[in-house]
């Protein structure tokens, strides 16, 4: 045996070794990895023999990435750096210190499961103290809300009082750290590249040079879908390669000094300012897809055993053997002591106590802080003349962003001027939104506080997450209702979710303003939709809908303050409408949510709107008085989630009947639940039919004459109700 080899221990070798480093990297380190590894391997088939007892009810594996991983992790700094994995990640996180126990806890959903609390799948990390951000199953959804957190650093950076602690609102709940040469880890399988917002992630990547190490672990299969049927070229990296400021790695992933080499030219890479790195390793996936897969359906014997030798640990332990770093008896007991850790974790995992069955209730909304919370009761300061929804909710942008540092603006055409130098000669007046409604910000907070996104809308919404995870509180804008839905994955499956699925260890409070609905003569199909009740079924997410200008400044300001997202959605042609105009009511004027507001007080028939119907609502029930002398009451609901039932059973309880009217398409809309539940609550206080009306079960048309059938009118409005209080 070679003087330079441990006798059964690994410290001993690492001593003796100590002159010679890999990559930078001292022996000991390399036998560290070595055991992180080898436990990674073995906490996965410890799950894959669980799940075969039914004793847990997913897995998922890292075998044949851990060499690329660990690389990864071995230039990285947990806490200090952020981490955007995906389901394969356990290698890193194990190295970052998440505990076999931690993601045992998962596998079992345990309440004590660090992660998720029990509601999440295994493999879905998740740790406050390691920064490693909540991960959901949907694939792809990571790289943008990586990208907005990595800005986020680099926004604290600038704005370094911006980080303070204040009272008052959310960032009383956010404890803000940042470094000048953060690094933010994202990862993805190959597969996952294909995915949108995998691009446009890259877009704002390389344009900002933003600091993100892209992580691609190509093992070659999606599924059961070979990489040469999904990648052009079968090559993500060729693909890729013009993309400006990156630095790019290809690398065997299997690889461990390979990995650690290509991982420490991009970490510097971008630790030094210079970019964002981009590093794709060819790694192995030596059991299926996951237990719910069997590759060999798919996979013919002889290509999985080409792959078995590659095998990652293996070629580890062989090469720790072949530099006299560690000896077989070296080996074997770095192997018994993680078989034993593993069996401890399991035993413990196994006795975990579950959630409490109540405990789904937990954690939708912030309980902390709810935006329903009597501290947003206030009262307007009515200061000078009668402005337009447009207006205020421009001057509570300006006010609230002079408040509160934190608070970014960004979207499509937002800014006043992208070229700053424009603004700076002023040669030129500046948009500030094809509404108007941001107009000047830009101007008054700079170009880090206010500007223009791509023409992207997932861009918008992931990357606001990223930011929202790190404290601040971006107010972002989506250009019209019509074109959400290309961010619909991260308004569905992300930014309502995250406080749920992490049980309450990060939460994204970002506020999205949506520019909605039609009667605009002439919006036609695709600036005229509506759609609220998708959000509104959607827990998580407020939901807000102001109908008049002071409503509108007192909400938006509500929403900015609390800690949950909220989505507020501005009715275009309310903005400069003469209803509702309002004076300027001061720099704190808040309204809180699921507060109805009672425009005109009736006792023979309720109608319960909000948006635009409100005005055609009040235009009804004024003709009703006047021409059938009936008495109606509206009610305008002013957020949909919450809404306050309370008002509505108050008012049906006085009146005995009640219409629902909104813009929105009738079937299966916002109105349905409403009318459900009144019939199912109030049914006894009831002397007619709940009845609802909305627009036709159409798109909004062009020709003025066919918008104005499509959508509800002020006179459908009063037909319908005097049929039900003739009913
Ligand atoms: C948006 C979305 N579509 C489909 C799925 C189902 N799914 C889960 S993993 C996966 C394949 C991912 O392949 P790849 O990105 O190559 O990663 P790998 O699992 O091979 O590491 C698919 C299709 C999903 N989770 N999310």
């Amino acid at each position: 045996m070679s003087p330079k080899v441990a006798q059964g221990s690994p410290m001993a070798a690492a001593e003796k070794t100590a002159e010679k480093t890999y990559e930078g990297l001292l022996p000991e380190q390399l036998i560290q990895i070595f055991r992180t590894m080898y436990l990674s391997r073995r906490v996965d088939d410890r799950e894959i023999m669980l799940k075969r007892q039914q004793k847990i009810f997913f897995q998922i594996s890292c075998a044949g990435h851990e060499a690329l991983q660990a690389a990864a992790a071995a230039n990285l700094r947990a806490g200090y750096d952020w981490f955007f994995p995906y389901y394969r990640d356990r290698t890193l996180c194990l190295s970052l210190g998440v505990k076999p126990e931690d993601m045992l806890l998962q596998a079992v959903g345990a309440a004590s499961d660090p992660a998720s609390g029990g509601r999440q799948m295994p493999s879905h990390w998740g740790n406050r103290q390691l920064n490693i951000f909540t991960n959901s199953s949907p694939t792809g959804s990571q790289f943008l809300q990586a990208v907005g957190c990595a800005e986020a650093g680099r926004y604290y950076e600038k704005h370094p009082a911006s980080a303070a602690k204040a009272t008052g609102d959310y960032r009383e709940f956010k404890d803000v750290a940042h470094h000048p040469d953060e690094v933010t880890y994202v990862s993805t399988g190959e597969g996952t590249t294909s995915q949108g917002e995998f691009w446009e992630s890259l877009n704002t990547a390389s344009n900002k040079r933003v600091p993100v190490l892209y992580v691609v672990e190509d093992n070659g299969y999606a599924i059961s879908v070979p990489v040469k049927y999904q990648t052009p070229g079968g090559n993500i990296s060729p693909l890729v390669a013009n993309f400006p400021n990156f630095h790019f790695e290809e690398v065997d992933g299997t690889d461990l000094i390979a990995s650690l080499g290509a991982m420490r030219r991009a970490v510097e890479h971008i630790r030094s300012g210079k970019g964002p790195a981009f590093v794709h390793g060819h790694v192995i996936r030596p059991y299926s897809h996951s237990l719910s897969d069997d590759e060999k359906l798919y996979r013919p014997e002889a290509e999985r055993k080409q792959d078995a030798e590659r095998d990652p640990i293996v070629r580890l332990q062989k090469f720790l053997l072949a530099e006299g770093i560690l000896d077989p008896a070296a080996v074997q007991r770095i192997q018994r002591e993680v078989d034993a850790e593993v069996q401890a974790a399991a035993d413990a995992a196994l006795e975990a106590p579950f959630p409490a069955k109540d405990s789904y209730k937990l954690h939708v909304y912030s309980e902390a802080l709810s935006p329903k919370d009597a501290r947003f009761v206030s009262v307007a300061a009515s200061e000078g003349n009668d402005r337009t929804m447009a207006d205020l909710i421009n001057t509570c942008l300006r006010d609230e962003m002079r408040r509160d540092e934190r608070i970014v603006i960004f979207g499509e055409d937002v800014a006043d001027c992208s070229n700053e130098e424009y603004l700076a000669d002023k040669k030129i007046k500046g948009k500030g939104g094809v509404f108007k409604l941001t107009a000047g910000l830009q101007r008054e907070f700079g170009s880090t506080r206010v500007f223009n996104s791509p023409l992207a809308e997932a861009n918008i919404i992931g990357r606001a997450v990223g930011m929202a995870a790190r404290g601040m509180k971006p107010v972002v804008e989506i250009q019209f209702f019509d074109y959400i839905w290309t961010a619909m994955h991260q308004l569905r499956n992300e930014l309502p979710l995250i406080r749920w699925r992490s049980n309450n260890i990060f939460n994204c409070p970002a506020v999205v303003r949506v520019a909605i609905g039609g009667y605009l003569t002439g919006g036609a199909v695709y600036h005229s939709q509506c759609g609220e009740s998708i959000f509104t079924h959607t827990p998580g997410m407020h939901v807000v809908f102001p109908s008049n200008a002071l409503d509108a400044a007192g909400l938006l300001r509500t929403a900015i303050r609390c800690d949950d997202p909220v989505l507020f959605l501005e009715h275009k042609r309310l903005y400069r409408e003469p209803f509702g105009r309002a004076p300027y009511p001061g720099p704190d004027f808040t309204i809180p949510f699921g507060k109805a507001r009672v425009w005109k007080e009736g006792i023979d028939l309720t109608i319960v709107t909000y948006g635009a119907t409100v005005p055609r609502s009040l235009q009804a029930a004024q003709r009703l008085e006047r021409e059938k002398g009936i008495s109606v009451e509206v009610l305008d609901l002013r957020t949909l989630n919450p809404y306050d039932f309370e008002a509505i059973a108050a008012s049906v309880t006085k009146t005995s009947r009640v219409l629902i009217v909104h813009e929105d398409m009738l079937s299966w809309g916002y109105g349905a639940e409403i009318a459900a539940r009144i019939a199912s609550e109030l049914f006894d206080k009831l002397d007619a039919p709940v009845e609802r009306l909305g627009a036709k079960d159409t798109f909004v048309a062009y020709q003025p004459e066919l918008e104005d059938e499509i959508l509800p009118q002020a006179e459908d409005i009063f037909q319908a109700a005097l049929k039900l209080r003739n009913y």
